[in-house]
């Protein structure tokens, strides 16, 4: 009979984490490690107030001069967003949804970034109520609230967001560079009618760069109100 020493169940351990963490960033980015940049207080006091909805301020960095030209792959539009006190964009409801297009049609954008993400990273296994991930599994890591099933139209819209065409010519999401380099279509871009389908969400590989749309994280402002007595936000 053969005994594996706890040690070294631990270091198996280690190695396979290290392998998800670096199969994430496959194959197009050589940076690992990388993590979610905090608040910073003066640049969520002085953070680009472009549009408000409910209560919330948003930009499209586009319009934003310190941003204009930039295009970022999904995490770091993200790091951008969250040191002024933001995230990417989460889009909850259908009047929220049409306001996100509207902007993106009016500046001619071809697409942009939002902070929809599959659930396939480490933590994600073993949770039987995510699958089929192509449907159950998407959420917004804004604030972590679940998506809808992406083959349906969510509660209380009248359409569903999700494209019904792509780079395979099916309904979205459709993983489709995944059959191309292996890179699995983990982040939830707007597409403005890139397939001749009008405005609509696709999944896309994270390494992309794009222009972005960043939304205040009452998370965020809440963690710098609370540590900066007397803070404008
Ligand atoms: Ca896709």
């Amino acid at each position: 009979m053969m005994i594996v020493p706890l040690a070294l169940v631990v270091v198996l351990a280690a190695i396979s984490s290290c392998e998800a963490a670096v199969n994430e960033a496959r194959p197009h980015s050589n940076r690992p490690g990388r993590f979610l940049s905090l608040p910073i207080a003066q640049k969520c006091a002085n953070r680009p107030k472009e549009f408000n909805f409910r209560g919330h301020n948003y930009f499209l960095s586009t319009h934003i001069p310190a941003h204009a030209n930039q295009k970022l792959d999904w995490l770091d539009a993200r790091n951008v967003c969250r040191e002024y006190c933001m995230d990417l964009v989460s889009i909850e409801t259908q009047e929220e949804n049409n306001l996100i297009f509207r902007t993106i049609q009016q500046n001619d954008v071809p697409y942009i970034w939002t902070s929809g993400r599959l659930c396939d990273f480490k933590g994600c296994e073993n949770r039987r109520d995510l699958e089929p991930k192509s449907i159950y599994g998407w959420f917004w890591s804004a604030n972590r609230e679940k998506m809808a099933p992406t083959n349906q139209s969510p509660n209380g819209w009248n359409y569903n967001p999700w494209s019904q065409s792509g780079h395979k010519k099916v309904r979205q999401p459709d993983n489709a560079e995944f059959d191309i380099n292996g890179t699995t279509e983990s982040c939830l871009s707007v597409l403005n009618n890139v397939y001749n389908d009008g405005l609509a969400w696709h999944d896309v590989a994270c390494y992309h760069t794009k222009p972005f749309i960043c939304e205040d994280s009452e998370e965020l402002l809440n963690y710098i109100a609370s540590t900066n007595r007397g803070i404008r936000l």
